[in-house]
């Protein structure tokens, strides 16, 4: 176990590059919103510095109206497809003037973070007076999700590009694309350069992913705009929870730091509303877990994916509800021969354990899941999660996703995507602490 926490510090300070850090080497070479959330929760355990430093650089590139965008360009690279160049964030007036990045974003995972880091300080007072310097950043941003992302007033915010929700390639998608029918664009991938081609989504994905950018950009990436136009706009219960376990956070941390009484009014209200429609808007009783909704076309995505089960992190599920889950897990991605826990449902004919977001397994949402499960007194499985992702990592190293199916184990090539991953790294240390 020694080895493994070596090894994870070593990759994370091999991809810290001064004031941020990188997913991974060639593949992701800039500073992602939510990798740097979870790079920063591994930082704190052995350098609070470089964990601080993280965040407040990823804060730096807010916009004028609280927006953090999903990729900071900080560097001239053309390594990655698509770049600053096609996202043009200079289209929104109250984009930064200081950073380029993208118009999108990812979940917001910043303010659970900013809790953890202080769980994790051994200087609680010296982190308090960073956290007073960054926070209110935080609730600005979660702000801006109530008044931009939530059109109906209903407590659950939308995302309108595969890549907010960070699972960019899930089989839930497929449903979406099946409304639309984009150009076929010509353009250089980058990504299949430096991964196999079979690990990555295919060119027809792409022209979607590029095309709701096209249509976000011609209207300047307003968001009123977008919520009038895009042919993608979910409510996901991944990006949801994120969000409301972020509100918690924030809820604590202001209340550690005293005063802002109307800021943890205010957090609190939409608390309430938020995991008050997420529990009736988007739990499938049917299928026993939480699910996605297509606010585009009114209607709800029903697949079981590892973000089905992610409300546990946050508290959200009564009891009951926490049972029938697990019980859904077990039986349907927790068969002796499964690694917990597939991105997606491995009965569906879309799974494919070998394809990014459509079956693999991904240590952040293991990580999730190892903390909601202890919250409601499932020991035991969270355990399981923890052995699971120890035993993929110990068997292939720290790669971005890995096969659920353990017979593929054997020979050391079940990992897949990028090599020594952030985010694989971070998280694993976490759980061995
Ligand atoms: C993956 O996504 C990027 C686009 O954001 C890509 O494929 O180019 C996803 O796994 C996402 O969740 C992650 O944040 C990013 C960097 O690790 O890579």
């Amino acid at each position: 176990m020694e080895n493994l926490q070596e090894k994870a510090k070593e990759i994370l300070n091999n991809n810290w590059k001064g004031s941020f850090s990188i997913p991974c080497a060639n593949l992701y070479p800039f500073q992602w919103k939510w990798d740097s959330g979870f790079i920063a929760i591994g930082l704190a355990h052995f350098n609070m510095q470089n964990a601080e430093k993280e965040i407040e650089t990823l804060l730096d590139a807010q916009w004028d109206n609280g927006f953090i965008p999903h990729i900071i360009f900080h560097t001239e690279n053309d390594s990655y497809f698509p770049g600053a160049n096609f996202h043009r964030s200079e289209l929104h007036p109250l984009s930064s003037k200081k950073y380029k990045s993208t118009g999108m974003t990812q979940p917001p995972v910043t303010g659970f973070v900013l809790e953890d880091m202080y769980k994790i300080s051994k200087d609680k007072s010296q982190t308090l007076q960073y956290l007073k310097t960054v926070i209110d950043k935080v609730y600005f941003n979660h702000e801006y999700f109530y008044n931009n992302r939530d059109p109906k007033n209903e407590g659950l915010v939308y995302i309108y590009h595969n890549w907010e929700s960070g699972t960019d390639n899930s089989p839930i998608w497929d449903d979406i694309w099946a409304t639309m029918n984009p150009p076929e664009y010509t353009f250089e991938r980058r990504d299949t350069t430096h991964v196999d081609a079979s690990e990555r989504p295919s060119k027809r994905e792409y022209d979607h992913y590029l095309h709701i950018i096209e249509i976000a950009k011609a209207n300047n990436y307003s968001d009123e705009k977008i919520a009038e136009l895009s042919p993608f706009l979910v409510q996901d219960p991944l990006f949801n929870a994120m969000l409301i376990k972020s509100n918690e956070s924030l809820i604590n941390l202001y209340e550690e730091i005293g005063g802002n009484a109307d800021k943890i009014d205010q957090l609190k209200k939409w608390q309430e509303q938020s995991i008050k429609s997420f529990k009736d808007k988007l739990f499938d009783d049917e299928l026993g877990a939480y699910i996605h909704y297509d606010l585009r076309n009114e209607k709800p995505l029903r697949h079981l994916t590892s973000s089905s089960f992610s409300p546990l992190f946050a508290n959200i599920p009564s009891q009951e509800r926490a049972d029938k889950m697990v019980k859904v897990m077990l039986e349907k991605f927790g068969g002796e021969h499964q690694y917990l826990c597939a991105s997606f449902d491995p009965d569906s004919d879309r799974f494919n354990p070998k394809k990014y977001w459509r079956g693999p397994v991904w240590v952040n949402l293991n990580w999730m899941l190892f903390y909601g499960l202890k919250n409601y007194g499932y020991n035991d499985v969270s355990e399981r999660v923890k052995q699971d992702t120890i035993s993929i990592v110990e068997k292939n190293g720290f790669y971005e996703y890995f096969d659920s199916r353990k017979e593929m184990h054997t020979n050391g090539k079940a990992g897949y995507g990028g090599g020594d991953f952030s985010w694989s790294a971070a998280l694993l240390l976490d759980m061995l602490n």
